[in-house]
């Protein structure tokens, strides 16, 4: 039976904060901060846990081999001899953000009828850029059953950042969708991370039968939305979505509407929520998901409960008569303070479980052995300037591979 599988990447044990990413606000602000691998680590597993809880079918993706010595070693260096930027921008545990991994369109929506993956190459930000190789070894592995197609990435200098700006509405997870693709144009002072030339391969790639190729709004990537998922977000046949979120939207409803009549946009006024508190507060970054009782509930961080406006907004359209039936609050500020939310954290696949490797695949008591893992290897704690300590890069690596001994997911231990 297909079904939707959030694939959660595992927060890996380097994490840390140096603010890499021009234009994710967040991760900029807290540069240099004192970040917590272990308590990171953990607040992933529990908003695992918490979705299982609620009858969500669920995966994980693995932290990378961390620095990555292999791309270093393609910049004829390594960790020890490499400058301070370059041994952040090889540590980096953004991995963890799997929305970033790949775009997946399911199989009802293909020419072929197979699920295609393509993993996104991740090209604008250097630290981000050598994710590509490990995450297609890991997609392939988990994905290896004929009823996949796994792409490699779109060559560059087309940027690609994955489900992050990709959306499917359709009237049932297994019935044929339409896909929205959303990409940026130059012009804000923050680069435009996903190109249109990238987004328009991949659904040629895929066999897409419904796309539609949709511009964010500039505004929206002024305020912060380097990724569309931080304005809006869709599941089934509802689109939720900030009224800034995109450039031409009257087009895009119209459009929208033609492709899926059923359709119903839930939009959030400018006046009732500006584009500065929803990216503050990550109200789209949330996991809007369709439970076994048919109701649909959106996962929001700890942060949009603790602005007024952004909570009063969610409780009267809980109230009211909207799709959204259920509120679910989760903490992940560790992946928060640097401008991850709960819906960068996942990849959606829709399949049938039972073509997925079952390793990759997570039950509440897996998620207990994982959570005794992290609790006993990952770092409890990674300040900036111990970046160089070879004593933290080696407590970082042998924590990976007990992860992934555990797990019984060696193939990936020396890729
Ligand atoms: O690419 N942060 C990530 C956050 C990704 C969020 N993903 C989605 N919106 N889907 C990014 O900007 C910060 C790492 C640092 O600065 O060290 C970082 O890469």
């Amino acid at each position: 039976m297909q079904t939707e599988i959030n694939f959660d990447g595992i927060i890996g044990p380097s994490h840390n904060y140096a603010g890499l990413s021009h234009g994710n606000l967040a991760a900029t602000k807290n540069r240099g901060l004192v970040a917590r691998p272990r308590t990171a680590a953990l607040e992933g597993v529990a908003k695992m846990r918490g979705n299982i809880a609620l009858g969500l079918a669920q995966g994980i993706l693995l932290p990378h081999a961390r620095p990555d010595q292999r791309w270093l070693a393609g910049l004829a260096t390594d960790y020890s001899a490499a400058s301070p930027l370059l041994k952040a921008q090889a540590l980096s545990a953004s991995p963890m953000w799997a929305a970033n991994a790949a775009t997946v369109s399911p199989a009802p929506d293909t020419l072929d009828r197979r699920c295609h993956l393509t993993v996104a190459n991740l090209v604008t930000m250097p630290h981000r850029s050598h994710e590509w190789p490990e995450t297609l070894a890991q997609l392939r592995l988990a994905f290896a059953h004929p009823a996949f197609a796994v792409h490699g990435p779109v060559p560059a200098p087309f940027g690609d950042e994955g489900a992050a700006n990709h959306m499917r509405l359709a009237p049932a997870h297994d019935a044929p969708g339409v896909e929205i693709f959303v990409y940026g144009d130059a012009g804000s002072p923050f680069p435009a991370r996903q190109h249109r030339e990238a987004s328009e391969a991949i659904a040629r790639s895929h066999g897409v039968q419904q796309a539609l190729f949709v511009r964010q709004s500039e505004e929206s990537i002024a305020a912060g939305a380097f990724h569309n998922d931080v304005v809006a977000v869709a599941n089934g046949r509802v689109l939720f979505a900030h009224e800034q979120a995109f450039a031409d939207k009257d087009r895009f409803y119209t459009d929208l509407r033609a492709a899926l009549p059923q359709v119903e946009i839930v939009e959030v006024p400018a006046s009732q929520i500006g584009l500065e508190d929803a990216i503050r507060s990550y109200l789209f970054n949330a996991q809007l998901a369709t439970l076994p009782s048919g109701e649909m509930a959106l996962i929001v961080p700890v942060e949009a409960r603790a602005m007024p406006n952004v909570w009063n907004w969610l409780e009267a359209h809980i109230a009211g008569n909207g799709p959204i039936r259920r509120l679910e609050v989760v903490d992940v500020r560790q992946s928060m303070a640097n401008g991850g939310g709960p819906a960068c954290l996942r990849l959606r696949v829709v399949a049938d479980p039972a073509t997925i490797d079952p390793r990759f695949l997570v039950d509440a008591a897996k998620l207990d052995r994982i959570a005794a893992i992290i609790a006993r290897h990952w770092p409890e704690q990674i300040a900036q300037d111990e970046l160089g300590d070879p004593a933290l890069i080696r407590t970082v690596e042998e924590a990976r591979r007990a992860l992934l001994e555990a797990l019984e997911i060696v193939e990936l231990i020396d890729r």
